[in-house]
């Protein structure tokens, strides 16, 4: 196994310009600037409508030391198999192809193209950073925002339905790599990354990255709060190398404790969670100490 990076063996350089356009706190901002150090040079990136554009902006001020095509919201996927082949073409197989899109942009309306590129094994990066919502538009439910919580089109009584498990669903793909990450634990993010670049085909990461304005929450909680929804087990950092899926991290660490923090917790953090009652705060309890009580008897 490659050695885990540290703080002090993270790339010195940097490929996003100091100051750009996300809200103060944004966890999409440190996951895109720890993201970048691991892709590094040599990269394309192909990034649909999202807060991820207006972070990276528009030149002649754009904040990104690496090339960007911005693309329609449904074509990140389609975008990157092009560009792949233009590559191809020009003898330049050697430059990588990272397509980076909100959980609306993947989950969502990307999810045709992705899955048709998965399917083919089309050899590009795939990050979803997951705010769990339509943010860059004024906070709208998205697939992925969880069941109960509070946006402008779900005002009264929350979002309705569970939240969409898009890296299980990139995994029933039989790609080679699936794996999910947190802005909260940045380091585990950059191996990933690095780990995904290694191997060919479709790679999937899905990034959990918390939004103070969409998620109700002061910008100095944004680390805790990630780190809230490990603790909890309500997000749970793992990866699905060939078919053998693993927890990592601060996730595996959990399992041989045994001491999940309540997910009251981390629900009370965050004012979207604001009309959960409390039945529905022990049903979420109750699916995670289900999903747990797997990770439990596996790792016996
Ligand atoms: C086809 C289409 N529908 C709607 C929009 C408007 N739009 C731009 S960004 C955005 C929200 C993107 O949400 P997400 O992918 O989750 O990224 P986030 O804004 O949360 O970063 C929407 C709805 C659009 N650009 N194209
Ligand atoms: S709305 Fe949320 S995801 Fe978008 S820039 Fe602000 S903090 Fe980041």
């Amino acid at each position: 196994m490659a050695a885990k990076t540290t703080i002090l063996t993270l790339p010195k350089e940097e490929f996003v310009h100091p100051g750009n356009r996300a809200c103060t706190g944004c966890g999409l901002s440190i996951a895109y600037r720890i993201g970048l150090k691991a892709l590094g040079s040599d990269t394309i990136l192909i990034v649909p409508p999202s807060c991820l554009t207006v972070l990276q902006g528009l030149f002649p001020v754009a904040s990104t030391k690496l090339p960007c095509l911005n693309v329609t919201f449904a074509s990140t996927a389609a975008a990157a198999t092009g560009m792949l082949e233009a590559l191809k073409a020009q003898g330049r197989e050697h430059i990588k192809v990272v397509g980076w899109a909100g959980d609306g942009g993947t989950a969502d309306i990307g999810i045709q193209a992705l899955s048709g590129a998965a399917e083919r094994g089309d050899d590009f990066l795939f990050l979803c950073y997951d705010n769990e919502g339509y943010m860059n538009t004024g906070v709208q439910r998205s697939g992925t925002t969880p069941r109960g919580a509070v946006t402008a089109n779900t005002p009264i009584k929350g979002k309705m339905q569970q939240k969409k498990d898009v890296p299980a669903i990139m995994a029933a793909h039989g790609i080679d790599y699936v794996a999910t990450a947190s802005s909260a634990y940045p380091l585990d993010l950059y191996d990933k990354i690095k780990k995904a670049l290694s191997l060919q085909g479709t790679k999937y990461i899905h990034i959990h990255t918390p939004c103070p304005p969409g998620w109700g929450f002061e910008p100095r909680y944004a680390i805790k709060i990630g780190r809230l929804a490990v603790e909890t087990g309500y997000y749970d950092l793992y990866e699905v190398e060939k078919g053998e899926f693993r927890l990592t991290g601060a996730s595996e660490k959990l399992v041989e404790k045994r001491q999940l923090v309540p997910v009251g917790e981390y629900l009370k953090t965050q004012s979207r969670f604001r009309i959960l009652t409390p039945e529905q705060v022990a049903d979420t309890q109750a699916r995670i100490d289900r999903k747990w009580g797997g990770y439990y008897r596996t790792n016996e």
